[in-house]
Formats: C-alpha cells, structure tokens, sequence
C-alpha cells in the first residue's frame, strides 16, 4: 500500500494538488490482499470506445481523481466518510485501447476483486457500458440487483447505429439477461429526444419506473428520489450516475450533452440520500469528458463531488446500521 499523505503527515494538511494521485488521497492498493478489512475500494475505468458521439472520457478516472478538495466532515451532514469508513484507492482496470471485451472483462475482474474483499465499489467511468462488468461482477456474487439510474438518456437502445455494444445499450443488455429486474429499475432525470416509442414500450413491459426531468421539476428532486427508492425496494441496489443528467451548464465535458438538466444542488443531495438510504452494493459516476487540469475541470470537479456525497451517504448508512 502507497499512502499519499505520508510525506505530509508532520504538517497539517496534504494539499490536493500534491503527491501521488488517489481519489481524495486514500491509500493506493493494488494486490487484493490489500481490500481485507477495506469499507470502500475506488476503481477507475478509463474507457471510452463504445460512444457514439464525442469521445474523451478515457481521461476522466485521472481527472476526477484530481479534482479533490480538503478532508473533513460534510458540512451539512456533518459526517467525515474518510475518518468513518476504511477507504482505498484501487487503480484502474488493465484497460485495452480499441479493445472493449478485454476491457470491459478487467473492469469486471478488478469490481470482482473488491466485491469477494467484502468492500463496496465506486468505480470511476470512462463511458456508460461500463456499468454492464459492474453489475455483472455484483450481480454474479449477489444475484440480481436494483438500478437508480441518473441520465439524460435511458439507455435501454437494443443498439446504436447498428451496434449491440454501445454506450446507450448497457441497460437493455443488463434487463434483458436477468442482472437488473425491470421491477427494481428507476431512472431519474431523462429529458431530450432519444430513445422512441419502441424503447420506452419495452421499458413499461418491463415495469420500469421513469421519471422525467420535468417529473424533477414539477414535483421536486425530494419526491422523486423518495418514489425511485419505494420502486426499487429492500435488497442490494447499484447507483449508477451518467453526469449528462447535469445541465450542460454544470457539466459541460460531457459527449451526448442536453440542456435542460439538474442542478449539482439536487444531484448531489440525491445521491447522498439514496446512498444513505438504499442498500448499496455498488456505485459508478460515467461520461465525465475532462480538459482541464484539478479544479479547473468543472465536470470533474462535481464529478469528485458525487463520488464524495455517496460516500458520505454510505458513511451514514453504516453509522444507523450499528447497533447502540
Ligand atoms: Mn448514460
């Protein structure tokens, strides 16, 4: 194990910007003997073959990565994830440019790794189809899990352009063979002109539950995640979070970007809820397209902020879990 704050342990503070690059500067582990006794392991994955518009989110796991900020409790939750929870930063996946089934299979092997350690992933995308070795790697240890699912799109496409593996496919790839029950599946936030009528009448046979971004904005974010987390229920849920169901104007590196979208206020007030919440057994932040450096990248930075509230709700959710 590599720990970043080391060389600044007899100062008062790491500054961000310094020292070997870990999500908010956990310890680095890379053997999975490292994951014993470990709350939470950080994966990147920086792939980005399978979109279908501007490309770029390769760069995002470093990006993200580097756009921490200081440690300390959550100022409205009041809840410090990193002095609560044992949390490491795991690497990326062994990633295969123009490769995406070795990809997608080190993504799954590396998300395995952390599941069999008994610690939860986080894993920072590269594009949406990585979401599929995720959950397929929960899902194989756990059994079938439910989805919150934050995007733009619904990205339940039996294809784009022509093309089964693609980042607006992995949802229909996940219902369709059995990891995600439609039952206890609940998007949040789509908005725009795609998918058509064919996508969203499988989506009802499959009792999917859709809320719109004006669903957001005529009931309130409060509302919707109160309903997305009474459809998914009791059991293990994974979060995924596409950062295009931001308003362009929150996150504009991004590939298939729709104005109209959330607020970071709601997004990251949603997150940390459904984290405290729900049962989580996994969680990603995708489609970040970084072309800044640290905080400069806005996209990143609320990306690092989503990452950091759902840590925070995770952090919750253990604090109620132990007994008094
Ligand atoms: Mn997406």
């Amino acid at each position: 194990m590599i720990d970043p704050q080391k060389r600044w342990r007899p100062l008062p503070d790491k500054p961000d910007y310094a020292g070997f690059l870990s999500f908010g500067g956990a310890p680095l582990a890379q053997e999975p003997e490292h994951l014993q006794g470990v709350d939470v392991a950080i994966i990147g994955a920086p792939t980005d073959d399978l979109v279908s518009d501007r490309p770029g989110t390769r760069f995002a796991p470093r990006a993200i990565r580097a756009a921490s900020c200081p440690p300390g409790p959550h100022l409205e939750a009041g809840v410090d994830a990193f002095a609560d929870l044992a949390i490491v930063d795991y690497g990326d996946a062994a990633v295969v440019p123009a490769d995406p089934l070795r990809t997608h299979a080190a993504i799954e092997q590396l998300v395995g790794e952390a599941v069999d350690a008994g610690a939860l992933p986080v894993i920072l995308g590269g594009d949406h189809s990585i979401t599929e070795p995720c959950i397929a790697a929960i899902a194989a240890r756990r059994g079938p899990v439910g989805l919150i699912h934050f995007d733009t799109h619904t990205d339940t496409g039996r294809e784009v352009f022509g093309v089964e593996h693609s980042h607006g496919t992995p949802m229909f790839r996940l219902v369709d063979g059995g990891r995600v029950p439609g039952s206890r599946y609940a998007q949040i936030g789509l908005r725009g002109y795609w998918p058509g009528p064919t996508e969203f009448a499988w989506q009802r046979e499959q009792g999917i539950a859709s809320f719109f971004m004006h669903d957001v904005r005529d009931r309130g974010i409060r509302e919707i995640v109160v309903a997305a987390l009474e459809h998914v229920g009791a059991g293990p849920v994974y979060l995924t979070v596409d950062v295009d169901v931001l308003d362009p104007a929150f996150a504009p590196g991004t590939g298939t970007p729709e104005p109209g979208g959330m607020t970071s206020l709601d997004l990251l007030w949603a997150v940390r809820e459904i984290a405290a919440r729900a049962e989580i057994v996994g969680a990603d932040v995708v489609e970040v397209l970084p072309s800044g450096i640290g905080s400069a990248d806005i996209t990143a930075l609320v990306a690092e902020r989503v990452v950091r509230e759902i840590l925070t709700g995770f952090a919750i959710s253990r604090r109620s879990d132990r007994p008094d």
